[in-house]
């Protein structure tokens, strides 16, 4: 048999002596082998608290998980005939993917919005497109997934309304709205209100589904997409449990029973290529939800169930040899399964590069139609249960996730936390560390950094005529404003601006100034809205104070007057503005870290040749290379150029970080007040044709094509030539090594840099 120090003499001697032991990114340190004296509890029946085998007594034995994909893309005609065909071909629930214009209150007319309208998602600007969206669906039968957090008011209101002219009650709908926007001040970027009124309509939200739509989440707290900005497990998981709770305590503090909501809030998590990390993660999730909601008072075993949402991980995803994507994404999906996840969606091969084809999404979704209908995997509940690895490794994350929740606790609760910067910048400097570990080859990505292909095929990529579909948007529009009853639509949208008004609280109003400002035709984007430190903790959200929660007073409620002003055919626009009077527009002007990149590179021969090479520059310009990192149009993402600011910065460059948002004009302005050699453009959202070459036009009406225009992010291959002969002088999709970046850079910048290898 041998005993545990006989197997460490015996491997000791098989491995020479070396350390087996897997230090991960999360601090973990991984033994090559587990027993049953590294289980320390049992994990209990699954269906029984604190959950941590499973929700359901059952699970997948009962019902499989649903197979949701995310999708939207260009108008939504096209969306419902792509939703159409998914569904005929396996797909068991709907997740609607919205542009960036409208996920940050803007019709498509509006001036800021040229470059998206239709592009990362399906473009709404009524009830009239909400009702072309789910044409022929019923919803009392189809359970509906909507991502959005800004514009969370029109689009609930306009699904609500789009319900009763389909004939269904409010109180069938089903489905899940993701309205968590203490994540998108943090990592996504999609807000549009300043933080105060913005928890105050997550309040109102609760308030009204939890009266009328009994089946609806109203929320879908995410963890997702700080992994996706370079967050560990641990943290995606203490900070994605600390939000719930910041939620919970804020319906408490606005009147609600705490049983009468909390069992209608939904997680959604990302699930990457640490593979029983991610299993690990979703059980310990589990663990740590239940011991929260204990803590918070809940006494109903259902508000302190966690169920999930999962999607694999985009950034794990390649632009190089991409069919090994396919290889990645069953893994993850695998993973996310043998956690317990309620819905799952999967991404497509192409994911580093466009949206996905008809070709691209079929594969995506028959990985989990396969792991469903043909591996009998479903069969047996939690099968990893009892692995003492995966037993071991769930308490290790409920221990150091609780630390970390435990000192956002200490500080007054995720939204202080959040506003004192402390987890973005931990995120940061995780996604910093990810980044020079796969530039120095530390982390295999195969076909990347290891085995990679001499030449790529080209795969055939989703392109959406974005001017067609803004034409088209525009059309209806004016059509849904022609045919309305404008009296009855403005009173609708005064009551509402009422309603905001009598809830807010004095710091989040508007300032005279603005006020008074005189309109131009593109307003700037606020740089820095009022932050954080200004949520003082739960407040109510009712101006007369908590009301009993069984006859929530809706009355003064976001939502049910948004439903009214949404069946006058408001239109997006209109209701984000209506509300925006009052509560103003927040902006964000990023903060990069600095000093990671460069000590994970400290010893490094081709990193010390560039660093002579911004010396070499810096003494002939007599002053450091100057680069703006711009992200233009509403794209928000910004971990890929927080990570070349931070990572170019510490090479020596003298980096400008522009704000979020920016009209190409408002770039060209910075990029010539700041005198800068060079821009960056960060392209995650399929605006690069539209916004980059505008830039470059504005750069040489100033006099200034001299200054260098390079581009990065999510670019098909296919943009390339469009690009280059716009001006664009450098492109660097996923997978870029960001030390050769800042060699091509000094190349552009006249220094003779010698090759790789050199
Ligand atoms: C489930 N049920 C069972 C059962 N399993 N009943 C008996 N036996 C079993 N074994 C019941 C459930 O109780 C429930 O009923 C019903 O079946 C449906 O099951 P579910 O498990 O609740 O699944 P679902 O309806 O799919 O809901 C899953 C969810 C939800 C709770 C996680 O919030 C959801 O669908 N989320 C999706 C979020 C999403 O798609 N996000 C995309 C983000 S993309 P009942 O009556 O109890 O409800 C993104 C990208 C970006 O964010 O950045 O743009
Ligand atoms: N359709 C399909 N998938 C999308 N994603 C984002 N937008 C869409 C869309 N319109 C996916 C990508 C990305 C994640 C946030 O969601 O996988 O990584």
């Amino acid at each position: 048999m041998g005993t545990i120090k006989d197997w460490e003499a015996l491997a000791a001697k098989e491995v020479k002596g070396k350390d087996l032991t897997w230090h991960t990114p999360e601090g973990i340190a991984v033994k090559p082998l587990y027993t049953a004296d590294d289980v320390t509890s049992d994990p209990g029946l699954p269906g029984f608290a604190p959950f941590t085998r499973g929700v359901r007594a059952s699970m997948y034995a009962g019902r499989p998980w649903t197979i949701r994909q995310y999708a939207g893309f260009s108008t939504a005609e096209e969306s419902n005939a792509f939703y159409r065909r998914n569904l005929a071909a396996g797909q068991k629930g709907l997740s609607v993917a919205f542009d960036l214009a409208t996920h940050r209150g803007y019709d498509s007319d509006h001036p800021r919005v040229v470059g998206d309208v239709g592009k990362a998602g399906v473009a709404i600007d009524s009830v009239e497109d909400m009702k072309i969206l789910f044409d022929g669906i019923p919803l009392d039968q189809m359970s509906v997934s909507m991502t959005m957090n800004g514009a969370v008011i029109p689009i609930l209101a306009f699904f609500i309304v789009a319900g009763e002219e389909q004939g269904v009650a409010t109180e069938k709908l089903d489905g899940t709205i993701q309205n968590d926007i203490l994540k998108e001040f943090m990592v996504r970027n999609t807000y549009i209100y300043p933080p105060e009124p913005s928890m105050r309509i997550i309040s109102d939200i609760f308030a009204f589904t939890s009266a009328r739509m009994p089946k609806f989440n109203s929320i879908s707290i995410s963890g997702y997409h700080m992994q996706e900005a370079g967050a560990t497990q641990v943290q995606e998981l203490a900070f994605t449990i600390a939000d719930g709770m910041e939620y919970v305590k804020y319906g408490v503090a606005s009147g609600l029973d705490i049983d009468k909501f909390a069992g209608r809030l939904s997680f959604f998590f990302a699930i990457g290529m640490n593979f029983f990390m991610e299993v690990a993660k979703l059980r310990a999730a589990r663990v740590l939800w239940h011991r929260a909601m204990t803590q918070l008072g809940a006494k109903d075993e259902r508000s302190k169930m966690l169920r999930t949402h999962c999607q694999t991980s985009g950034v794990s995803l390649q632009e190089q040899d991409p069919y090994n994507n396919v290889i990645r994404t069953t893994i993850e999906a695998m993973a996310a399964m043998l956690g317990g996840t309620q819905s799952l969606h999967t991404n497509a091969l192409d994911e580093a590069i466009a949206l996905p084809t008809d070709f691209s999404a079929r594969i995506a979704r028959n990985t989990q139609i396969v792991i469903q209908e043909e591996t009998g995997m479903c069969n047996v509940v939690d099968p990893l249960g009892g692995s003492y690895y995966i037993e071991a490794l769930t308490q290790q994350l409920v221990d150091q996730a609780w630390a970390i929740i435990e000192r956002v606790e200490a500080e007054g609760g995720m939204a202080k936390a959040v506003a004192a910067g402390w987890p973005k910048a931990m995120i940061e400097e995780a996604a910093a560390a990810r980044q020079a570990r796969v530039d120095k080859g530390e982390d295999v990505i195969v076909g990347v950094n290891k085995y990679r292909l001499a030449s790529e095929d080209r795969i055939e990529t989703l392109e959406v005529d974005n001017h067609a579909v803004r034409e088209a948007q525009i059309a209806r529009i004016n059509q849904v404003r022609a045919s309305r009853d404008e009296a009855a639509c403005q009173a609708a949208l005064r009551a509402l601006t009422e309603a905001a008004r009598a809830g807010a609280s004095t710091s989040s109003a508007r300032t005279d100034a603005e006020k008074n400002a005189s309109p131009s035709p593109v307003r700037p984007e606020p740089v820095e809205g009022p932050v954080l430190s200004e949520v003082e903790g739960p407040v109510p959200s009712n101006a007369e104070g908590p009301v009993p929660s069984h006859t929530p007073d809706l009355t003064r409620n976001l939502l049910a007057l948004a439903v009214e002003a949404a069946r006058h055919r408001a239109t997006l626009g209109e209701i984000s503005d209506a509300m925006e009077a009052v509560f103003g527009r927040h902006g964000t002007t990023p903060t990069p870290v600095k000093g990671v990149y460069g000590a994970a590179y400290a010893a490094d021969a081709r990193y010390a040749q560039v660093i002579e090479g911004v010396e070499a520059v810096t003494r002939r310009l007599g002053r450091k290379p100057r680069l703006l990192v711009a992200k233009m149009g509403q794209d928000g993402h910004d971990r890929g150029a927080n990570v070349i600011a931070s990572a170019f910065s510490d090479m020596g460059f003298d980096v400008t970080s522009g704000p979020l948002f920016q009209t190409p004009e408002e770039t060209c302005v910075l990029a010539l007040a700041s005198d800068v050699d060079a821009i960056g453009a960060s392209s995650l959202a399929a605006g690069h044709k539209t916004l980059i070459p505008e830039l470059i036009a504005r750069l040489r009406e100033a006099g200034r094509s001299d200054i260098k225009v390079v581009a990065g992010g999510v670019i098909p291959p296919q943009d390339y030539d469009f690009l280059r002969e716009a001006g664009v002088q450098g492109i660097y999709g996923p997978g870029s090594n960001v030390v050769e970046c800042a060699a091509d850079m000094l190349r552009l910048l006249g220094h003779n840099m010698p090759p790789l290898g050199e």
